[in-house]
């Protein structure tokens, strides 16, 4: 492993809102992971809010890539796709980087929505096609809408038993990924996530905040990252994660901001840097 192990992002920026690449570059910088970003689009705002401009880089994607040909990555984390072409491309980066490196592993966050409604840019299309790039996935970190709407099932709200949760990562498995984590999922007033990888499921849950902000499975997905870059086991990721996500939005909840200006992770960054395996 590289001392500072390296980081291909491919999400969106998003001016205002903290979501995506705002939050996964301080991040994955303060866990000592150089992340390297792959814009796919960029936006005066995250999409929850009601105008936004939007800049769409999907003919400057496959130069970018070529201009990386001769890098290697020993994680690809990916997130925000901003159209339908973006797909195949995407997928192309991942074989190219798997064959240069076999190593190489993918994080792909299948970012589409949330509280059972898709985000504005994502279509049914795009949503149908996102399957594709699972089955390239190391680890795929759906919420609870995005495995509905990438398994067909039926979206009943964030409460799942157990065996509910099981049944979904099964199907979400069966689309060709190596591991799935469910996030977001409701128990009582508890909120965890699904970690399912080799036949195993495990559970870990952290107390729920009573408020929904937006840009928590970015902040989710990006300490993931940052935590599996650095070496760790996924379900011990995934409960670093956890943990950091439940102390950010406590932490917001008590600063009273809207919730559409996401999680204010920013006074607590210094504490997630204090992680380093
Ligand atoms: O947090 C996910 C996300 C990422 N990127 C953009 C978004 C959203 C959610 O609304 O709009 C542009």
């Amino acid at each position: 492993m590289r001392t500072v192990p390296r980081v291909a992002c491919i999400n969106d920026l998003s001016g205002f809102g903290r979501c995506s690449l705002t939050t996964a570059l301080p991040v994955l910088s303060v866990m000592g992971v150089q992340v390297c970003p792959a814009p796919t689009a960029v936006l005066s705002m995250h999409t929850g809010f009601p105008q936004y401009t939007f800049l769409d880089l999907t003919d400057s994607l496959p130069d970018y890539f070529d201009s990386w040909a001769r890098l290697d990555f020993d994680w690809i984390y990916s997130g925000f796709l901003g159209s339908l072409g973006q797909i195949d491309i995407v997928k192309r980066f991942f074989r190219a980087q798997k064959a240069k490196n076999p190593h190489c592993r993918i994080l792909l966050d299948p970012v589409m929505g949330d509280e059972g409604r898709r985000y504005s840019t994502y279509t049914l299309e795009l949503c149908d096609a996102m399957r594709e790039l699972v089955a390239e996935a190391d680890v795929i970190t759906p919420n609870i809408t995005e495995a509905c709407l990438l398994t067909g099932s039926l979206y009943c709200g964030e409460c799942l038993h157990d065996a509910e949760a099981v049944k979904l990562a099964g199907e979400l498995m069966q689309l060709g990924c190596s591991a799935a984590v469910i996030t977001g999922i409701v128990q009582e007033n508890c909120i965890g996530n699904l970690t399912y990888i080799g036949g195993k499921a495990q559970y870990s849950a952290v107390h729920r905040t009573e408020c929904l902000f937006s840009g928590t499975g970015d902040l989710f997905a990006s300490v993931l990252c940052g935590a599996l870059a650095r070496g760790e086991q996924l379900a011990d990721a995934v409960a670093i994660a956890g943990r950091f996500v439940s102390e950010a939005t406590q932490y917001t909840l008590h600063m009273n901001t809207p919730a559409e200006e996401g999680v204010v992770f920013e006074p607590l960054l210094a504490g997630l840097g204090g992680y380093v395996k």
